[in-house]
């Protein structure tokens, strides 16, 4: 595995290239080119600038979170073939500046769903948090006004100001989407962009839902282990793969980590490792990365990863707001740094015990 941390750009992010440098064992950044919308083609030229800025700064780009797909691809619009040759050349720009991980997602409508962005936990330290009730209770169009007092003056991905002032719209285009029609999209998008990553060896890497069941009634398909196996069987290619979040897959607790980790033996191209605490099934919040501070085994799902043979980036995922930094919600510094050093540590611990047999 190669040690990474996510980086939104010197323009968006309050997290400096070379505080990143500093944390142990970190070699490569995640990052992306943030201003630009999903459907969009990223020129080459601001990919190479991207590549020089975090060389400078003695890291490489370990990957890319995310080329994000258009509603247009998800839906099967008739704009969907057009959106999808900018993708692929947008993969094909990537390739030739020789990055070869792209992470994305396919969700419906929102990324990722929080309902709170700073609870306060008994130590003083603020995270995101998820309460089944609170979502019940709100109108999804009142979704962002609800959370965005709590983002720090940052852009939230997935939660773009203009992106949510679209929502009623969003919602009315995936009317007739049912899993099924969401599904044989997302297979359409694959089969169009795997000669691509062929050519140019880039691993796809697609980011479970998250929370890991449907959301205001929109469909969900990356939840569980069959549901990946579907996917992994319907492209059966190895470029074809998954980013393994073990904050998204682990808040449906019927989902066995560390088996599915041990299912997907070539096909897990990115790590996101972090762990949540449940206060009900229904309940959880994102508690520091240590295993006795949540609900998951850390040094099982570590384990299971190393296993496998993983090599690819790995990242400390959201991390508490601790030590007063203001910073994304979930992408401050200090709880990162925490966290890579502590999957740093397991990681050595299981390599010596395997490799010298103590
Ligand atoms: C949240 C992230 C997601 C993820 C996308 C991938 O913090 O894990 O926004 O980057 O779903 O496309």
């Amino acid at each position: 595995m190669e040690m990474t941390m996510r980086w939104y750009g010197s323009q968006y992010d309050t997290v400096k290239l070379w505080q990143i440098r500093q944390v142990p064992g970190i070699t490569g950044v995640i990052t992306m080119l943030y201003d630009k919308q999903a459907g969009e083609l990223w020129p080459q030229d601001q990919i190479h600038a991207l590549k020089e800025e975090v060389a400078q700064a003695g890291m490489h780009i370990a990957g890319i979170e995310s080329v994000n797909v258009s509603d247009a691809i998800k839906v099967g619009t008739k704009d969907r073939d057009e959106h999808i040759e900018n993708y692929i050349k947008s993969l094909e720009n990537l390739g030739k500046e020789d990055i070869h991980m792209v992470c994305y997602n396919f969700m419906p409508v929102f990324d990722w769903t929080r309902t709170e962005l700073a609870r306060k936990r008994p130590d003083g330290s603020t995270v995101l948090a998820y309460t089944q009730e609170a979502v019940d209770a709100i109108n999804p169009s009142d979704m962002f006004a609800s959370i965005k007092g709590e983002m720090n003056g940052t852009v939230m991905p997935g939660w773009e100001p203009e992106r949510m002032a679209h929502v009623k719209e969003l919602f009315e285009m995936y009317k007739d989407i049912d899993e099924d029609k969401l599904f044989d999209n997302l297979v359409y998008f694959l089969k169009a962009i795997m000669p691509v990553c062929n050519k140019y060896d880039i691993k796809m890497a697609i980011h479970p839902d998250d929370p890991a069941w449907s959301v205001f009634g929109l469909p969900r398909i990356i939840t569980s282990k069959e549901k990946i196996h579907r996917m992994m069987k319907a492209v059966d290619d190895p470029h074809n793969g998954l980013t393994l979040c073990t904050g998204s897959l682990g808040t449906n607790l019927e989902n066995d980590l560390p088996d599915i980790i041990r299912s997907l033996p070539g096909r897990i191209h990115f790590a996101h490792v972090r762990n949540l605490k449940f206060n009900s099934p229904t309940d959880f919040e994102e508690s520091a990365h240590l295993s006795s501070d949540g609900t998951f085994d850390m040094y099982e799902i570590v384990k299971a990863l190393y296993d496998i043979g993983f090599d690819g980036p790995i990242r400390p995922d959201h991390g508490r707001m601790i030590w007063g930094e203001v910073a994304m919600p979930g992408y401050g510094l200090y709880d990162r740094a925490l966290g890579a050093a502590y999957i740093n540590g397991l990681w050595e611990a299981i390599d010596k015990a395997e490799t010298r047999g103590v």
